[in-house]
């Protein structure tokens, strides 16, 4: 009885194209980032399908043998070419399967002709990405850019459902509000059109409040702002974490953070230094959502530090470093100083393979921190490069500060690192440390003109 009210796993097969321009080694570690978000929407994928072709299929992204073979398989039949699998899929366990996962973007009709074909949904990597982001996506700002690209993703596909649809998807007219000959589908547009309009006003709105609020805290805690960017799961929120001690969600899976938050580096620094986590990068973005995160993203370009987290345990951690920097690229990020950080050293191998990996690594990028966000010490190290970055610009200086702006002595200690203070009869001396700016403020607002 039990067995039968637990909720089943849905079942899933992969399906990808390698064409000639892509390595073994690059549509390897692609499939496996498709069956790792297959995960993420909670589907065990339990066979991969793969073809090399000199192009998609124009009708069905896969050839006909390719497709029949995996019709065979998803309706359990003998398949003439493949007897063994047939026999495999036959296992008792075996359930319906739910969805085939597709590793490229296709068009609405190559997906149509597909699902017709194989009696299941079909679902490409801009579809996955967008369910994700849609699932995962908290703040008004958030769901409302969501929204927008996957309106943008459903338009062209309503129009394929409608020309299937043929002359009977047309209405007469005057119905429900309808114009002449306005169809469903038309109709559907509009709305989808009016929709993302009204949300890309909200957003401007959004944006207008962010900038506001963002400009405040500058202005109140100067310009010392550091960024964790990087492809998904390669921990920049753990990170987050160890360097502000703050409890910012971590999870082992892809695009558990889609909102930028914001901390202060802990224990503090002078000069304070915020920490923003950012939404992380992965291969083909949509393109709805680059355009949409790029808002999300401007905190990135804001920084004056940008640590480029990288999981030195990934196979594919070259290709994933180097989406992160095309990505920078396009969003005009790549000026800001970047440091890069080949985090998860801890489960590479054991010790040895550790050691080795992290040789390569230094080799190939001089300036690299290699660390465990798991292990403290490390994270220590990182927290003291970060204020060293920012304590590179900071100048020594003398300031007076009379009796009578005492109430100003609490400021000095907020801005700046106190090396020594002595006291006479007109007022408190101090040697300070601080932003060049900072101590030039400080001094026009305390020394008498
Ligand atoms: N072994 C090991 N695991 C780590 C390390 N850092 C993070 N993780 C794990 O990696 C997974 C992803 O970590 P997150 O911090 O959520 O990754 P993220 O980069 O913020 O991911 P998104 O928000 O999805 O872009 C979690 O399960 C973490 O516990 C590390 O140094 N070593
Ligand atoms: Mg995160």
């Amino acid at each position: 009885m039990r067995r039968e009210i637990k909720e089943k796993t849905p079942r899933a097969v992969a399906a990808a194209v390698q064409l000639p321009s892509v390595s073994d080694v690059e549509f390897e570690a692609s499939l496996t980032e498709l069956r790792e978000l297959a995960k993420t929407l909670g589907f065990e994928v339990i066979r991969t399908f793969v073809q090399k072709r000199s192009g998609f299929d124009t009708a069905a992204y896969l050839g006909v043998g390719k497709r029949e073979e995996i019709r065979c398989f998803v309706n359990d039949e003998a398949d003439p070419a493949g007897l063994e699998e047939a026999v495999q899929s036959a296992a008792p366990d075996a359930g319906p399967i739910d969805v085939i996962f597709v590793d490229h973007e296709i068009s609405p009709s190559q997906a149509r002709n597909l699902e017709k074909e194989i009696g299941c949904q079909v679902m490409d990597r801009t579809m996955v990405i967008l369910e994700i982001f849609h699932r995962n996506a908290r703040s008004r700002a958030a769901r409302a850019q969501v929204e927008i690209a996957r309106l943008g993703y459903m338009a062209p596909r309503l129009r394929e459902a409608a020309k299937l649809a043929g002359p009977q998807g047309r209405q007469r007219s005057g119905v429900g509000g309808r114009g002449a000959g306005e169809s469903h589908t038309e109709l559907d547009r509009r709305k989808i059109r009016d929709r993302i309009a009204e949300l890309q006003l909200e957003i401007v709105a959004m944006e207008a409040e962010r900038k506001t609020q963002r400009a405040r805290r500058q202005e109140r805690q100067g310009l010392a702002s550091v960024a964790l960017v990087g492809y998904t799961n390669a921990g920049k929120s753990t990170l987050m974490r160890a360097l502000t001690g703050s409890e910012v969600l971590v999870a082992n899976k892809l695009f558990a953070t889609l909102d930028t938050t914001v901390r202060t580096l802990y224990p503090e620094s002078v000069p304070r230094v915020l920490v923003s986590d950012t939404v992380g990068f992965i291969k083909n973005l949509p393109h709805g959502l680059v355009a949409s995160f790029k808002s999300t993203l401007d905190e990135a370009l804001d920084a004056s530090l940008l640590l480029h987290v990288i999981d030195a345990s990934d196979p594919g951690f070259e290709r994933q470093l180097e989406v992160t920097d095309k990505v920078l690229e396009e969003i005009g990020a790549d000026v800001v100083p970047r440091i890069r950080v080949f985090n998860k050293i801890d489960h590479v191998g054991d010790a040895a393979a550790q050691a080795e990996r992290e040789a390569a690594l230094r080799a190939q990028y001089p300036d690299c921190v290699v660390m465990s966000a798991r292990r403290p010490d490390e994270v220590a190290k990182l927290h003291q490069i970060v204020v060293a970055f920012f304590q590179r610009d900071l100048v020594e200086a003398d300031l007076f500060l009379p009796w009578s702006a005492q109430q100003l002595r609490r400021e000095i200690f907020a801005t700046c690192e106190v090396l020594g203070e002595r006291a006479d009869g007109e007022g408190a001396f101090f040697r300070v440390r601080g932003e060049s700016h900072v101590v030039e403020s400080l001094r026009e607002r305390f020394e008498p003109a």
